[in-house]
């Protein structure tokens, strides 16, 4: 059965609204980090007095350097009972040397509950991992934000060893994710955006401690991937985020300018949700935040897998005190930019699309083209149809609007989707940023490699598509996370994008990279070589330009 988050209602009419937020299968692998009951061990004393803890070792991939991994180190309390949806509290000092032998809980997703473990053990996961070579050096940090649509993700799910092929070292926090994490209603006890404070938290943490794993606290780089960009970026407009936190910032495949990184109305949906949990007067605040506190984290999940989780605006702690549209008026930062997409980063909507559709009408062909096209443009809801009505126009040959003919919309299909959930927010975050910072480099992406290896369909398979996935949204970190083996070029291409990533963290120059020197341009294709296009517009028609797009429909499958 597909996951209820793959959440779209659609209507006879053909009217589309969709969660979008849930319908975001994140793709995520299980960590392969390595197994090392017996093997050595090493302590570090962490700073203030805030005890000690116990890592071991592990290889890179590629040249069997050791590295050091400490794995679950607690940085905030347990987020339950009475701090359960609260911003984070720092950890108590602990005294003597904790083991950080293995990887702390996930943060709760109803398909990685451990049924042996209490509320409090389930929802004590603000642990994060620490990587390093050396714990004498003053290297480079990088602190990768994971994605998961909001609703999922780990520590776990993203292997070091091929970014420590290079000398830097690598942070992977954990953070509250779904209704334990987003829930909101503007109050002090559920003030909202609960998550980007645990990153914060994280952020502090990496200052105090990082020097005592050989990294540089004052050369420290984010990173963050698809709702990982989304926090990424938010932390960029934050007034809440000290500039001395980070140096450079990466944004992969999404930013909080997209219509599915803001929940709109955080509000009705907790009271929603407390009426589904059964409780009573959910309209009143104290019996709501008493059936949200007290609820068992499992049922909470329960009561959740069709609901969309994300950043509000309006937060009681002052993160995102405004629309992003408003706060990025008043950006400031000189913080070097490196953020692109995947060249087909919408193909997974197009398939989330396409199964909801198919779930409500027996033959998708019976709908035309415009029909099904309008379809996905009603998700963004903009209420004048300009968009809708010139993305139709330039996207579509008309000939073919009005027909039932799905596999040569394909590629159109492939841009909407791609532009509408992922390019346009990206160039968005780019290009207003270089606009009131021309001073700073802002490098934008399209990551162009086709290797053996996707994400497309890795929850539930791909092969009811009657379309490829093509370049899938998370392909790019197949490259930088050892999730997969690799071989031939799928290999040369991580190591040219480890040497990307890990360069700009380094010296804030991402390898041959050219940065925007307009609001249009240049931008770089990454591939096994990189090559520069002029303008950046044209990533939003690279499916219908390019001559060899026929691959991405299977022609012997009918829609
Ligand atoms: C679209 O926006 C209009 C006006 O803001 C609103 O009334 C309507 O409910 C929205 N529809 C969807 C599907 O979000
Ligand atoms: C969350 O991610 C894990 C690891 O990739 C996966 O096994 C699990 O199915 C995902 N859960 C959901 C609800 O998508
Ligand atoms: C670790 O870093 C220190 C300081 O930069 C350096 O002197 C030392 O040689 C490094 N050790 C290794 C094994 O690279
Ligand atoms: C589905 O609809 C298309 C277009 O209306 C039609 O050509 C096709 O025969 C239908 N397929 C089935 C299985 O009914
Ligand atoms: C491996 C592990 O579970 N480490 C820690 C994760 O965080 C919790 C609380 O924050 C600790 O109790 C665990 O020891």
């Amino acid at each position: 059965m597909r996951r209820r988050g793959v959440y779209v209602m659609l209507t006879l009419c053909g009217v589309l609204t969709a969660a979008l937020g849930a319908s975001f299968v994140i793709l995520l692998t299980g960590g392969r980090g390595a197994d090392a009951s017996d093997a050595p061990t090493v302590t570090v004393e962490l700073s203030n007095g805030q005890g000690a803890v116990l890592g071991n070792y592990g290889l890179t991939a590629w040249t069997d350097q050791t590295f050091m991994q400490f794995r679950g180190i607690p940085f905030a309390e347990p987020p339950t009972e009475e701090l359960r949806f609260r911003p984070p509290v720092a950890r108590f000092p602990w005294t003597g040397t904790l083991n950080a032998l293995n990887f702390g809980q996930r943060c709760p997703v109803i398909t990685n509950l451990d049924g042996l473990l209490s509320d409090a053990e389930l929802e004590d996961c603000l642990n994060l991992s620490v990587y390093t070579k050396n714990l004498s050096g003053s290297q480079p940090v990088m602190f990768y934000i994971y994605g998961g649509g909001y609703y999922n993700g780990s520590a776990e799910d993203h292997p070091p060893n091929y970014i420590l092929e290079k000398d830097v070292v690598l942070v992977v926090p954990q953070y509250r994710v779904g209704a334990l994490g987003w829930l909101s209603t503007y109050t002090e006890d559920l003030p909202g955006n609960a998550p980007i404070a645990d990153i914060l938290m994280a952020l502090d943490w990496v200052q105090l401690h990082i020097n005592r794993f050989g990294g540089d606290p004052q050369r420290v780089t984010i990173f963050g991937q698809s709702a990982g960009a989304g926090v990424a970026s938010s932390l960029l407009l934050s007034p809440k985020t000290g500039d001395h936190l980070f140096k450079r910032a990466i944004v992969q495949s999404g930013s909080i300018f997209a219509k599915w990184a803001i929940n709109k109305d955080p509000r009705t949906q907790s009271q929603r949700i407390c009426a589904r949990l059964g409780c009573s007067r959910c309209e009143e605040q104290d019996p709501l935040v008493e059936c949200l506190q007290k609820t068992k984290v499992q049922d909470i999940l329960k009561a959740t897998t069709s609901e969309s989780f994300s950043p509000v605006v309006g937060d009681l702690q002052g993160i995102l005190p405004q629309h992003p549209r408003e706060l990025v008026k008043s950006y400031r930062r000189q913080t070097p930019l490196l953020t692109g997409f995947t060249q087909h980063d919408g193909s997974f909507v197009l398939a989330s699309y396409y199964d909801a559709l198919a779930a409500k009408v027996s033959n998708v062909s019976s709908l035309s083209v415009r029909q099904f096209s309008q379809g996905i443009s009603d998700m963004v809801n903009d209420t004048s149809g300009l968009s809708d009505n010139i993305l139709n126009r330039l996207l579509f040959k008309p000939q073919i609007l009005n027909s039932h003919d799905h596999n040569a919309a394909v590629p159109s299909y492939f841009d909407l989707t791609s532009a509408i959930f992922m390019k346009s927010p990206v160039i968005t975050l780019a290009t207003q940023i270089y606009t009131l910072q021309p001073n700073t480099p802002v490098y934008l992406y399209s990551f162009d490699y086709e290797g053996k290896y996707t994400r497309f369909g890795y929850e539930f398979g791909n092969s009811h598509y009657p379309f490829n996935g093509g370049v899938h949204h998370s392909n790019d970190n197949i490259y930088l996370f050892s999730t997969h083996p690799l071989e031939g070029q799928d290999a040369q291409m991580a190591h040219k994008m480890v040497e990307v990533w890990t360069s700009f963290a380094i010296n804030g120059i991402p390898g041959e990279l050219s940065p925007l020197t307009s609001a249009s341009g240049p931008y770089n294709q990454l591939n096994l070589e990189v090559t520069k296009g002029e303008d950046l517009l044209e990533t939003l028609t690279a499916s219908i330009d390019d001559p060899d797009s026929g691959r991405l429909q299977r022609e012997d499958m009918e829609f």
